[in-house]
């Protein structure tokens, strides 16, 4: 018997500006991406340059229709893909929206439908227009609420019927560490305070909140979640000193979701925002807007990291949110530790938490892949690798449900190669397709299948059966 219920939600995942492509077609209008070519640290350039490997992506634009056709052939029950704010609403803060963009998505959620496969649909995936950035500062200012849910409702009203699964921010709680790409914020990280930068998480908040309550009022039949980037915090040591410092950070990373689950302001912000000098400006009716809280709750899943408080051994090396390295667990090549236990684990933390359904919407292995040719000439990746580190991450999600946490489903990352959010580069690869692009921009954009293809058509055929 499987432990994985019958309605179980299998797929994979993406997001418009790692894949699309086609950055000025149709109307489009530029994103914070399009201008930051060397990863998520890096300085936005005045203009896009050809060597930001999102431009081109992996054309998903063009070629969407043989992209779904693979997962549809894998047995995807879900899709989860984003929607670039910037083709809808080009500068981000017009009444009209662009009807060509509009169109791009009628045209991809009504292939998903031919093979009944449902669409999980991201609002803002890290693409802020950069007008939106540029002109007012990304969420600094208080008007992104009402754009934002202009352009919220909008797609609601358009693709009713069509989505019925809806995400607001990706890993909203990246905007601490990544306030231009993750919040549009212009101004640059070392400049922005404290103060300013709670502000503009405030505003996003809010904004978030309109959202879930405009799609519970325009879409009563759809789920709305939020989405937060996932990492369980373990103590370094069982100092009480370190097991303090890794709350502390967890209640970092947990203020998001607190905020978006129940309503309000946890009680332990009262003395962060003291502490650090915060003074929030939250209006009556932000309390009010926030109280529409989510259906359910998706995060990101790659590794988990260790604290202590001991700031000399915070190295922040290759945990996206620092920490300090876990001893007992190997790390890929990016430096990120692998730890199937934590998914178990951060899920019944979730669930303890918050008693609403979750939904794994991310979990993948970054890897260099390698392109072979067989005997017969056909072409494909032995990434036994990535199934080894899937398997062992599923095995912990059968261990979660068997523990009684309500999972939704799970969408592994980078379904196919695309883009990498924090290196910019298209050799950190997740995908089960594999896509014939290289950093210097050669290639044909050929999609081949990886080994890892036919193992997870099997895991979902036989829903967990075979893991
Ligand atoms: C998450 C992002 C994704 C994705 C993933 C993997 O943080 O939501 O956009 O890219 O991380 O990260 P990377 O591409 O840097 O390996």
């Amino acid at each position: 018997m499987s432990k994985f219920p019958k309605d179980f939600l299998w797929g994979g995942a993406i997001a418009a500006n790692q894949c699309e492509g086609a950055y000025n077609e149709d109307g489009k209008g530029l994103s914070v991406e399009d201008v930051a070519p060397h990863g998520w640290k890096g300085l936005p350039t005045s203009e896009p340059t050809s060597d930001n490997m999102k431009l081109v992506g992996i054309d998903f634009y063009h070629r969407y229709k043989e992209d779904i056709k693979l997962f549809a052939e894998m047995g995807f029950k879900v899709f989860r893909l984003s929607i670039a704010w910037s083709r809808i609403f080009p500068q981000g803060d017009e009444q009209e929206p662009n009807e060509k963009g509009l169109e791009f998505y009628d045209k991809v959620f009504d292939e998903c439908h031919k093979y009944g496969m449902e669409p999980l649909v991201t609002l803002s995936h890290y693409e802020t227009p950069l007008h939106l950035s540029k002109t007012y500062d990304g969420w600094r200012n208080r008007k992104m609420i009402e754009f934002f849910e202009h352009y919220a409702r909008t797609v609601f009203t358009r693709y009713k019927g069509k989505v019925k699964y809806w995400l607001t921010f990706n890993e909203i709680n990246s905007i601490t560490h990544a306030p231009f790409l993750s919040g549009g914020i212009y101004t640059p990280k070392e400049k922005l305070s404290k103060q300013d930068l709670y502000q503009a998480i405030h505003h996003e908040l809010v904004a978030s909140a309109r959202a879930v309550k405009a799609c519970h009022e325009l879409l009563p039949d759809a789920q709305i979640g939020c989405m937060i980037l996932g990492m369980p915090v373990y103590p370094l040591t069982p100092a009480p000193a370190d097991v303090l410092a890794s709350l502390q950070t967890e209640r970092e990373n947990f203020f998001f979701s607190d905020i978006q689950v129940r309503g309000a302001y946890p009680a332990y912000a009262k003395r962060f925002f003291k502490e650090n000098d915060i003074h929030l400006e939250i209006t009556r009716q932000d309390q009010q807007d926030l109280l529409e809280t989510v259906d359910f709750i998706s995060f990101s899943y790659y590794m988990s990291t260790c604290e202590s408080s001991d700031p000399s051994l915070e190295t922040g090396e290759g945990n996206i949110l620092g920490g300090v390295p876990n001893p007992y667990l190997k790390a890929s090549e990016w430096g990120w530790q692998i730890d199937p236990e934590g998914l178990r684990y951060y899920l019944n933390i979730l669930y303890d938490r918050y008693q609403k359904p979750v939904f794994i919407v991310e979990n993948g292995f970054g890897a260099v892949d390698e392109l072979i040719e067989l005997k017969d000439g056909t072409k494909t990746v032995n990434d036994d690798y990535r199934i080894d580190y899937l398997n062992d991450h599923l095995v912990q999600v059968a261990e979660a449900l068997e523990d009684g946490v309500e999972i939704m489903g799970y969408t592994s990352w980078g379904c196919i190669d695309l883009v990498s959010f924090t290196t910019a580069e298209l050799k950190k690869r997740y995908g089960f397709v594999y896509v014939d692009r290289n950093d210097d921009g050669t290639g044909t954009l050929n999609r081949y299948k990886k080994k890892s293809f036919n193992w997870y058509k099997e895991v979902i055929a036989t829903n967990g059966q075979n893991l």
